[in-house]
């Protein structure tokens, strides 16, 4: 297996992807039902504790000193023998020896598996695009696979003069209209929420993984607004209505549609949307938050006040240290993590590594990385290894010699505003530690002289 493999630089030990045994899991579930959500934490503290410490360091090197590497001496059979055909599999799939690899759930954190949600596997990606297949899900009433010849989208007003012509598309209609293809990410306001108070998840798939990032096909919403003559002067938020049992519903302020960033999006890296991601249609909101990013889109209603639906009202408010609730905050701000190293992975010796991980600002692009191996008193700024795009996550990598010493990593993001990311301590002065929504403070990674990589948090 290749639980050993190098990956992007030093030799690691990959993060374990489940970090519970069967019962463990069965545990949190039953004590879940029964209210108890802290259990899930003392539950990872437990787990972590019983794992037997793997003695990193003395890791046999996989290359036998003597003899001759019998992995170049002796010709493998796919050297002397015959391939698979083409079409052995109509659509491809990742090799078996990543089968590991996938978007997971994290255990005891919903009570039903329809409304909840698979994080994606961070910490095994490359670059800035996220494979359909492991982006993560947030469904609140599971989710379909809907026939696109059957699906329609309405455009209507709040009254009868604020559209026009009310217009009703097929998807037909919609993709033959001019489109335009976006990379954006898109994060669950309750990406790394469980950290609000303390540690909560021991790896960056769990801590971060409600993000993903893909190149988006759609058409802008504007022009569908003009074709229906939407009163933009009057009408200045849309209201976005999903297709599933959710009632998921969101406003939308007409700013951000007339400027053309929001997309009636159908495509998604190349190909139609996956049906977990809102096939055959959904809404592109880049920099807002994932629940404004209506999946399943039938309705798009225009009309002259924000619209108070029960995911603005109920959920998605921030409850601030004086016990008021913060309503409409929608923007992701500027974040990063690093996820490489990242808590669960094992260093396998003293020595180079590269520190790779990912930015993002729901207010535009990336302008600087700063990362730190001593916990903050000392940055260095890291370089940007790929394009540098607006409210797209940024690969950010930066070269560093293990000494085999404790080290505490950490990434610091500036976006193009200005905003610097803050520490934790920076953003519980303001917002408490009683939110769900919107935590984006600086992750620390403590790599331990065995090499085994923990999430901590500096006071
Ligand atoms: N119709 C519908 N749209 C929805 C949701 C939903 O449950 N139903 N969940 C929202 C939330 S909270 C998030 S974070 C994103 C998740 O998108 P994904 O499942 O494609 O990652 O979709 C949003 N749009
Ligand atoms: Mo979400």
């Amino acid at each position: 297996m290749s639980e050993n493999a190098a990956v992007a630089g030093g030799r690691l030990i990959r993060a374990p992807e489940n970090f519970l045994t069967p019962e463990g899991v069965r545990t949190v579930f039953r004590e879940g039902k029964a209210g108890r959500r802290d259990f899930i934490r003392r539950a990872f503290a437990a787990a972590a504790a019983g794992a037997a410490a793997p003695a990193a360091l003395s890791q046999a090197n996989p290359v036998p000193s003597e003899g001759g590497d019998p992995n170049i001496l002796k010709l493998p059979e796919h050297t002397t023998g015959l391939g698979k055909p083409v079409v052995t599999d109509g659509y491809g799939r990742p090799s078996r020896y990543e089968a590991n690899v996938q978007r997971r759930q994290s255990p005891g954190l919903t009570q039903t598996t329809q409304a909840s949600v698979s994080f994606a596997p961070l910490q095994s990606l490359f670059g800035i695009v996220t494979p359909s297949g492991l982006h993560f899900e947030r469904h609140h009433q599971g989710w379909w696979d809907i026939d696109p010849s059957k699906h329609r989208l309405m455009i209507n007003g709040s009254d009868e003069k604020m559209v026009k012509t009310p217009m009703v598309f097929t998807m037909d209609e919609i993709m033959r209209l001019p489109s335009v293809s976006r990379f954006h990410f898109i994060e669950c306001g309750a990406n790394t929420g469980m950290e609000w108070g303390n540690v909560a998840v021991p790896t960056c798939q769990y801590s971060h993984g409600m993000i993903s990032c893909s190149e988006f096909t759609g058409v802008p919403l504007k022009v569908l607004l003009d074709l229906a003559g939407a009163d933009v002067k009057r009408g200045r938020f849309v209201l976005a209505e999903g297709a599933d049992g959710s009632s998921m519903t969101r406003t939308i302020p007409m700013e951000m549609v007339e400027n053309g960033e929001v997309i009636v999006a159908y495509g998604q890296n190349g190909e139609m949307l996956r049906p977990e991601n809102g096939y055959p249609l959904r809404l592109v909101v880049p920099g807002v938050q994932g629940v404004s990013w209506v999946k399943y889109l039938r309705r798009i209603e225009v009309g002259d006040q924000p619209y108070a639906a029960k995911d603005e009202v109920m959920h998605y408010v921030d409850l601030m240290p004086d016990g008021l609730h913060r309503q409409y905050s929608s923007i992701q701000e500027c974040k990063s993590v690093v996820t490489t190293p990242s808590g669960g992975q094992v260093l396998l010796d003293k020595g180079y590594y590269q520190i790779s991980g990912l930015a993002w600002s729901g207010r535009g692009k990336i302008r600087r990385v700063d990362v730190s191996v001593d916990g903050g008193r000392n940055w260095r700024t890291a370089r940007f290894q790929g394009p540098v795009l607006d409210k797209c996550l940024t690969r950010f990598t930066l070269d560093w010699v293990w000494d085999g010493r404790p080290a505490l990593i950490q990434s610091r993001a500036i976006d193009e505003t200005g905003y610097v990311q803050p520490t934790y301590r920076q953003l519980r002065n303001v917002r408490g530690t009683r939110s769900i929504y919107h935590n984006n403070a600086i992750q620390t990674w403590l790599v331990q002289e065995s090499g085994e990589v923990k999430n901590v948090q500096l006071s």
